[in-house]
This record gives C-alpha cells, structure tokens and sequence, in this order.
C-alpha cells in the first residue's frame, strides 16, 4: 500500500469519501432500511469501519444487517475475501470488494477502503461514507432496532456529540494515522502533540463520569473506543505515538476496559487481525513487516471499577445478547 502524502509538508493525505448515498427508513437516495438487503463489508483491523460493528451489536442488527470480514492484509487489488470458503463472500459472490466498488461505478479509480454498504440483489456498492453509516444504523435503522437497544445518538444530545466527534476526530481518530503516515518530522510533531493534548483534555473530561456525553454510551463513545482499543497493540510502537501507553493513562485505560467489557464491543474486537493488518500491510512504515509479538493484551478483562461514576450504559435499555454464531471475535488469550 502507497501512502499518499504532501510533498511538501509531509502530511498523511486522506481520500475522500466517494459513494456517499444513505440508506433512510424513507428511501429518499433509493436505497430504503430493509432486513436482508444490505451487507457491511468490513476489516476487523480498521477503526473506521469497527465503529459499524458495534453499533450494529448494541442495536441488535445483526440479522437485519449482515456483515462479510475482509482479509486483514490487502493485496494489490485491495480488500479480499479469503478468510472464506473459495476466497469469496458467500453471500456477494465476489473475491474483492473492488467488484461491488466497480459494480456501482464501472470508471471509478479512487481507493477501495472499508467500511462499506453493499446492495446484495444488485451487488453495487451503496455507501463507503464510514461516519454517515453509524449514524444512520443509529437514526435511520429503527425499525430494525431490537427491543431495549440504546439510543446512540438521541437527539437532545447531538450537539454535544458532534461537538465532542470534532475533535475525537481531528486529534484522536486521524491523528494517529497522521503521525504514523508523516514524511516530515514537523507534520508527524504536530499530530503527536494535538493526538496528546486532546487525550489528556478527554481523561480530564472522563475523570468524573462514566461516558463521554450525558450518562448513557453514545455515538462518542463508539468514535473514541475504536482508536484507544488499537493504541498499545500498533498506534504506541508502529505510528509512533508514544509520549505513554494507554495502559499509562488511568481514566482513559478504565475508559476503554469498561466499553470492551460491555457486549457488543470487545467482542467485536480482533487484535490478530489489528496487528497483522498494520505492521503488515503499511511497508513504508515497517519494510520488514515483522509483526511484533507484544504487547499483553490479558489486562483488557481487567476490573475497571467506573460502575462507581454511575452512569447508565444502555439508558433504559438493555445489553445486547452474545454475537451471533461464528462471529464472536473477542478476547481468545
Ligand atoms: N474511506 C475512508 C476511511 C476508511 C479507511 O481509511 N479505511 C481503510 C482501512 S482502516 C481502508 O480501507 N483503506 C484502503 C484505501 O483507502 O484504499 C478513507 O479512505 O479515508
């Protein structure tokens, strides 16, 4: 995988997102919420697109909304579905997701990135729009919801959680990525110390209740989750973000215990697939791609002791049921 960066400044260069249609319980973009007719395509390795396989856990989509896991390690021709029976998706058909890319626009030329949205009677890629997704299985998909799924993103709330997703997203989420993709060591700086600044301003904010808006889990705290669960296992060492360890920084390290430890989180996280993925695929980082055996990840069931903040995790709701079969990809040590 190239990394495209700014000759000039070093920085990590995100592509946008190309496909940007919503599936609605109206069907306004022509792609309406029903049971059956969409599969998640995504990499258990990827940040942005575990956002989508936890919502879908707490919100109970699971048989409405079924989910084809890529191969850790992309190939030339990106994403591939060798982790399955022929080295195909059993229910697309198709050996790469570049197929349902192409099936939706035949010119198309940009990256082939998960998550991603696919329409199974036609094949055709529906959306790749990885923030839009959550938030329409949240608001969109509600009718699908099992009874007691939480309100991941309840409207007297939005504000606050878009607010707080800004900067989760500028200084947490990408970057990360910015600091282990720069080509000059001022970029690389620059994401180090906002990735920092903003992590000490979410324990300080975290000290003192249990989730990161209001005192339910939400949508933020999905977005935070997903780049803290990576942070020892490849951000600290393979992206260079190592000021400390996340298992350094007490409120955060309980922080993310206690959503791993919720269902619907931890057991949709794969830290083979995190770790192979990254030291493996990201040669310009790591030309060996030796994948480093550590480090231990046994301290992830560990007590947290955050029930003492109150909060109510599910609001008047109720903790999803297990993964259905086949799918549980939680802690195996
Ligand atoms: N679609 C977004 C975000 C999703 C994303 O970056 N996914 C990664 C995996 S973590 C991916 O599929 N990268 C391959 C590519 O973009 O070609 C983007 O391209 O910036």
């Amino acid at each position: 995988m190239t990394i495209p960066t700014d000759p000039k400044t070093g920085e990590f260069r995100r592509s946008a997102n190309h496909f940007d249609a919503r599936v609605t319980a109206d069907g306004r973009d022509g792609w309406p919420v029903e049971a059956g007719r969409y599969r998640l395509v995504v990499s258990r390795a990827c940040p942005w697109a575990s956002r989508g396989l936890i919502a879908r856990r707490l919100l109970g989509l699971e048989s409405a909304l079924s989910v084809a896991v890529a191969d850790p390690i992309q190939d030339e021709k990106s994403w591939r579905f060798t982790l399955d029976a022929d080295d195909r998706d059993p229910v697309l058909g198709i050996r790469y997701l570049a197929e349902a890319y192409h099936a939706a626009d035949p010119h198309y030329m940009g990256g082939i990135s998960v998550p991603a949205v696919v329409d199974v009677p036609s094949g055709r890629l529906v959306s790749n729009d990885y923030p839009r997704i959550t938030l329409d299985l949240a608001t969109e998909w509600g009718g699908l919801h099992r009874p007691g799924a939480p309100e991941l993103y309840p409207e007297r709330l939005r504000a606050e959680i878009d607010e707080v997703n800004d900067g989760v997203f500028r200084d947490v989420n990408a970057a990360v990525y910015q600091a282990g993709f720069a080509s000059k060591q001022a970029a690389y700086e620059d994401a180090y110390q906002r990735l920092f600044a903003r992590l000490d301003q979410l324990s300080e904010r975290l000290a003192g209740q249990r989730y990161l808006v209001g005192d339910t889990i939400t949508e933020a705290d999905i977005r935070l989750f997903t780049t803290l669960v990576r942070f020892d296992a490849v951000y600290h060492g393979h992206f260079k973000c190592n000021r400390n360890k996340l298992t350094e920084m007490p409120v955060l390290w309980a922080y993310a215990r206690d959503l791993f430890q919720t269902p619907g989180f931890g057991d949709t996280v794969d830290f083979d697939h995190i770790k192979r993925h990254y030291y493996a695929v990201h040669e310009q980082v790591n030309p060996t791609r030796i994948v480093p055996l550590g480090p231990d990840l046994s301290g992830w069931t560990d007590p947290h002791g955050r029930e003492a903040l109150g909060g109510r995790p599910f609001g008047d709701g109720t903790p999803p049921g297990p993964p259905p079969e086949g799918e549980f990809a939680g802690p195996r040590w």
